[in-house]
């Protein structure tokens, strides 16, 4: 098999999706003609569009306890953008079709297999990890690589409190993590250029990390398949792709993991994927991002904001090296 030289995440240039648009067009009262001439031209900013997020008219969505910005003032994204905008690789790159193709994928009963350098291996349930680590709510931002990103209400518990039950031993440095594979249902894992499964890592101390959750709802709901139900990583400091989505396995180890996208495209995408404006990825600028639900693009932040929790981290560390 020959491997491409570059992987397929692409930097998203043209979503201003029909969607936005079509709601923005809906505010301002302008015709399906004008919206076709002026496709590649979005001429409303951002700012003249009230960007609401539609908190009670999706059925079932309890209103959030911590309101409905982020610690920033940012307005969380519209539960329709979370629900129906993803990557998910082992449904499909399409990101506007893993919803369709996610629908029927079951994710209970569920387990994860939880063992390396630890002194306390276990195979938990799903339920067994509900009912063991009761979830908080985290409002965070997700900037994707690709150069867009959200602001999505989680509910999750801390990773350290797993970690501290399984008990690691001295010689565990690094947390890996993987998807489900299962080909006959993902119909994603029949491309074979990717690496299946999805493998994803962090450093202990990065795990450690208050900041660092699994999810296993947002908005107040149990996760959906396309958002990496039961059971996801979300670390809001790196880039979207190291909240490993659907996890079955997790091993404490000595040596740094190799990802799945470090695998397909070392050149491309380091170990820790730091969301960092100053560092480029070889193929686009990261220095600005479109919110998903605006159209105007901003200044992406060091470590997407949460400079003040994770600076300390990677103290004497170039940063430019280690992307
Ligand atoms: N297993 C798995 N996890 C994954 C991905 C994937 O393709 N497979 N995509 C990643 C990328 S690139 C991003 S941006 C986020 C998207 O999460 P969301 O769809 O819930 O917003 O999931 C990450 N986790
Ligand atoms: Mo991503």
């Amino acid at each position: 098999m020959t491997k491409k030289l570059s992987s397929d995440i692409t930097p998203e240039i043209s979503y201003s999706s029909r969607r936005d648009f079509i709601k923005a067009l809906g505010v301002a009262g302008v015709s399906a003609a004008v919206l076709a001439a002026c496709k590649q031209k979005p001429f409303l900013s951002g700012e003249e569009i009230p960007n609401e997020p539609s908190l009670t008219d999706e059925p079932g969505i309890t209103p959030l306890s911590s309101g409905t910005t982020d610690e920033l003032g940012n307005a969380i994204t519209s539960y329709d953008d979370v629900i129906s905008y993803n990557n998910f690789y082992e449904f499909t790159t399409d990101k506007e079709g893993v919803v369709r193709l996610a629908k029927n994928f079951q994710t209970n009963p569920w387990e994860v297999k939880i063992g390396g350098l630890v002194e306390k291996p276990q195979t938990i349930s799903i339920d067994e990890i509900r009912r063991r680590y009761s979830a908080e709510e985290r409002i965070y931002r997700m900037r994707c690589v690709e150069g867009w990103s959200m602001v999505i209400p989680w509910q999750g518990f801390p990773l350290a409190a797993l970690l501290e039950d399984l008990k690691p031993t001295t010689e565990a440095k690094y947390i890996r993590f993987e998807s489900i594979y299962d080909p006959k249902e993902l119909p994603g894992q029949k491309n074979l250029y990717y690496p299946w499964p999805y493998v994803e890592g962090l450093r202990l101390d990065e795990a450690t990390n208050d900041l660092t959750i699994l999810a296993t709802g947002l908005y107040g709901k149990d996760l959906l398949p396309q958002n990496g139900a039961p059971v996801r990583l979300v670390v809001p400091w790196k880039y979207g792709f190291k909240s490993i989505k659907s996890i079955t396995k997790i091993d404490l180890v000595s040596e740094m993991p190799v990802s799945l996208w470090m695998d397909s495209a070392p050149n491309e995408y380091g170990f820790y994927a730091n969301v960092n404006p100053s560092v480029d990825h070889p193929r686009w600028s990261q220095a600005t991002e479109r919110r998903i639900g605006e159209f105007s693009r901003r200044p992406t932040l060091m470590f997407n904001g949460y400079e003040k929790e994770v600076t300390a981290l990677y103290e004497g560390m170039d940063l430019n090296e280690n992307f």
